[in-house]
C-alpha cells in the first residue's frame, strides 16, 4: 500500500500539473489559507488593505530588504512557513505577480486588491481574501 501511495505521488508530480497541492506537514488548504489571512490582517479588523498586502510581503518574504519579493524569496519562505511543495509555491507566486515581471512589488498590490474585491466596494473583506486564495489553490 505504501509503495502504491508513493508511486501515485510520483506519477502525480510528473504527469499532472506540476503545481499539485502537496503539503509536507499535512496541512490542509483551509489551514494554510487561514494562517495567511491571520498574518495578512495585521490589525485584526477583518479587512485586507493594500497596505496590509504590501506589509505582509515585505515583512514575511523580502529577505534581502530591497522592497521587492523575487520568486526565490517567495518560494523559499512560503515553503518554510506553510510546508507546501515548492512547485506549488511557484504556482501561487505567479498568480500574485500580476504583471508577470518575476517580482512582487508595490505595482502588484492594487491589481491584487482589485482581483480579490469581488463585491467591488474597494475593500477586501476577509471572506473575499479567503475566496481569492482558494481560487488560486483550486486553479492548480
Ligand atoms: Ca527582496
Ligand atoms: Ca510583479
Ligand atoms: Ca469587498
Amino acid at each position: 500500500m505504501r509503495t502504491f501511495v508513493i508511486l501515485v505521488a510520483v506519477l502525480g508530480c510528473c504527469l499532472a500539473d506540476p503545481c499539485i497541492h502537496n503539503n509536507h506537514a499535512d496541512l490542509t488548504e483551509e489551514h494554510v489559507i487561514s494562517m495567511v489571512v491571520t498574518d495578512a490582517d495585521h490589525n485584526d479588523d477583518g479587512l485586507i488593505t493594500g497596505i496590509d498586502v504590501a506589509e505582509y510581503f515585505v515583512i514575511n518574504y523580502d529577505h534581502d530588504k530591497n522592497d521587492v519579493v523575487d520568486e526565490a524569496e517567495f518560494v523559499r519562505q512560503w515553503h518554510n512557513s506553510f510546508h507546501d511543495e515548492e512547485a506549488f509555491a511557484q504556482h501561487i507566486f505567479h498568480h500574485l505577480d500580476t504583471d508577470d515581471n518575476g517580482k512582487l512589488d508595490l505595482s502588484d498590490v492594487d491589481p491584487l486588491i482589485k482581483r480579490a474585491d469581488t463585491s467591488g466596494d474597494g475593500i477586501v473583506q476577509i471572506a473575499e481574501f479567503k475566496a481569492y486564495l482558494e481560487a488560486i489553490y483550486n486553479a492548480c
